[in-house]
């Protein structure tokens, strides 16, 4: 079931934005500055692996031709999306002068003064303000405040915004902050930016504060409505983000017991810097024989797969899966005796995070009867039809507001009482920009009620 936009009485990265100024001839395409701003190729290795010359010109080529295939096939569809954007985007600007967002709330003019985005030039805050323009986001004013990218010009929707340089009296000047930063500077910021003189709402997509009592961790979806007049709220780790939306259904009917997951997470939840490697990479092998040196993961993310993503725990867990666990528990207030675990792994996709989930529930659950439920749940689309080779998968999901469910079938292991499935979703989306602005949107919804 969709996503809707803007109904109010319902219910990471860091790319540059490059160095074009105010005043320099033209505001910029934000698409154009984001794939210039990646980094350069770093310098390729030797070939690692030894093969005749003959074997390596063969696989030289087919990866060439390969490379060249998916190349064409993304052009082609960014070129359909171009074009989709290009028409969605002038219905936008139509619906934002018209005001739509505010009569959809059932007050005329029941806007908010200004939303402001601290980390506008990374690959969530980016992410952010396509959120709100798509949404028509019911703002006056859009504020963007970066560092490296101060003077940058960015054409909206919400008319041409200068990115302006971070400080806590600016961003206090707006009912909303979307902070896409890191979770040292949130700590420092977000707490003295929330409140003030205009009641300030800080919705934080760093892990500073999520594991914070008093903060509370929002998914609109599951726990938004009673958090929305909170100064301060935490979005999950996109990976927790994408599976509750699968989860919280389930659990709401069938009573969760245990969730084992394996997460597949595209190079994206590493930011901009991550999918430069893996693009830089590719291209390099093809042009050198060679995989570059990784500088930004551990290992070589092209043709290999990472089992570890944050930091080792003392358990053996790393801190990715701990924050499944963590998450979940907090978000859905799961009592102790429901277990989470998780085995969070990096694969050489670009963009949009998988995850292979089973659970042992405490009610029969009927894979058909599971599979109708999810069609029905805000947020979820049911992508599931086997015989047509019909399943999530993380290319289909990049740039989708629903999580695409599928692969539901009965667990071997727990039989009535557990099912297994597969889920895609775009990280960049519902496992942040987009939760953050549903949160914003239950909070404008919260202050225009009072
Ligand atoms: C990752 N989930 O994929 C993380 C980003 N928050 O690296």
């Amino acid at each position: 079931m969709s996503a809707v936009a803007f109904v109010p009485m319902q219910s990471s990265g860091t790319a540059s934005f490059g160095a074009v100024k105010a005043g320099a001839a033209s505001a910029v395409d934000r698409a154009t500055l984001a794939t210039s701003a990646l980094p350069a190729p770093a310098a390729p290795q030797q070939p690692q692996q030894q093969g005749s010359s003959t074997q390596q010109q063969q696989q030289l080529v087919l990866a060439g031709a390969a490379l060249g295939l998916v190349a064409l096939a993304g052009q082609s569809r960014a070129q359909q999306r171009r074009a989709r954007r290009g028409t969605a985007r002038a219905a936008r600007v139509a619906r934002i002068r018209r005001g739509d967002g505010a009569e959809a709330s059932g007050k005329p003019g029941g806007k908010i003064g200004c939303v402001g985005i601290v980390g506008a030039s990374g690959a969530v805050g980016q992410e952010m303000l396509k959120c709100l323009e798509d949404r028509c986001f019911p703002t006056d004013r859009v504020r963007l405040f970066a560092k490296r990218a101060a003077g940058t010009v960015v054409k909206s929707s919400f008319g041409d915004i200068t990115i302006e340089p971070f400080s806590v009296e600016a961003a206090q000047e707006c009912e909303i902050v979307l902070m896409a930063v890191s979770g040292g500077f949130s700590e420092e910021f977000s707490p003295q930016i929330r409140g003030g003189p205009k009641h300030t709402a800080v919705i934080d997509n760093s892990s500073a504060f999520r594991y914070k009592d008093e903060v509370p961790l929002v998914v609109p979806e599951i726990n938004g409505g009673k958090n929305s007049e909170a100064t301060l709220i935490a979005n999950p780790n996109c990976t927790t983000a994408i599976g509750a939306m699968a989860l919280w259904p389930l659990h709401q009917k069938y009573k969760l017991k245990k969730v084992i997951m394996s997460t597949y997470q595209a190079a994206s939840g590493a930011g901009a810097e991550g999918m430069a490697e893996l693009e830089e990479g590719l291209a390099a092998y093809v042009k050198e024989g060679a995989v570059s040196k990784p500088e930004y993961f551990a290992h070589q993310l092209p043709f290999n797969v990472i089992p570890q993503i944050d930091a080792f725990q003392e358990n053996g867990y790393t801190k990715e899966e701990m924050k499944v666990t963590w998450e979940l528990q907090k978000i859905f207030g799961l009592p102790d005796d429901v277990k989470v675990s998780c085995t969070a792994v990096r694969v050489p996709t670009l963009r949009a995070h998988s995850e292979s989930i089973v659970v042992e529930t405490e009610e029969p659950v009927d894979p058909e009867e599971a599979r109708e439920l999810l069609k029905n749940s805000e947020g979820v689309k049911l992508v599931d039809d086997p015989a047509a080779l019909q399943y999530p998968m993380p290319l289909n999901a990049t740039g989708q507001y629903d999580v695409e469910v599928g692969r539901i079938r009965q667990s071997l292991i727990f039989g009535d009482h557990g099912l297994e499935f597969f889920l895609s979703g775009d990280q960049l989306l519902r496992g942040a920009a987009l939760n953050a602005v549903i949160i914003a949107e239950q909070a404008v919804t919260a202050r225009l009620s009072v």
